[in-house]
């Protein structure tokens, strides 16, 4: 997933809707940044998405998702999300509670990208020490009602689909869809 260690700035700034275009961003860096969000899921699905970029949304789409270039600050990972994958996100970097009624759905096509996490403790401070460390390729992340959640592994060697952050209200299932790379 992410590195969730320091969540500087919370989600709920990124799910404001700014329409305008962060005039710190030289041209050139927004387009990468741009490119590098849209990377997350596929053509289908990113072309026509919300596009925020630090905090501001640089690009209105028009089918419910939303694609970043970092999961959080800085940290090159990114992601596109439905609805209710923005909804965890805010919750968890508030540390606020979430319960999930409905399927979400998020996709990371690029991995992790060598930033994993700990695959219990979202907020880890060192992450990279932690016993459960995990590091995962192109993934998609889906996250249903807890009920659900039974008979699935959280054990991430076992190559297939895992559950990450079991017991938090965080908790997602991890779904490999290609080696890393
Ligand atoms: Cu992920």
């Amino acid at each position: 997933m992410a590195n969730y260690l320091v969540p500087k700035i919370g989600v709920a700034a990124l799910l404001c809707s700014v329409s305008f275009i962060n005039t710190a961003f030289a041209s050139d860096d927004l387009d990468a940044l741009i490119t590098r969000a849209k990377s997350a899921a596929p053509a289908a699905i990113s072309d026509n998405a919300t596009v925020i970029v630090k905090g501001k949304e640089v690009i209105k789409g028009n089918n419910g998702w939303t694609c970043l270039p970092d999961t959080f600050p800085d940290d090159g990972m990114p992601m596109c999300n439905d609805a209710v994958w923005m909804e965890m996100l805010d919750a968890m970097v508030n540390k606020k509670d979430f319960k999930a009624d409905k399927i979400g759905i998020s996709y990371m096509l690029q991995g992790d990208l060598g930033a994993g996490v700990s695959n219990s403790d979202p907020y880890h401070p060192n992450p990279k020490k932690a016993d459960d460390y995990v590091e995962t390729g192109p993934h998609l992340m889906i996250i249903v009602p807890k009920a659900m959640l039974e008979g699935l592994t959280d054990d991430p060697s076992t190559g297939g689909p895992y559950v990450m952050w079991k017991d938090t209200p965080y908790v997602h299932i991890m779904v490999p869809v290609a080696d890393k790379k």
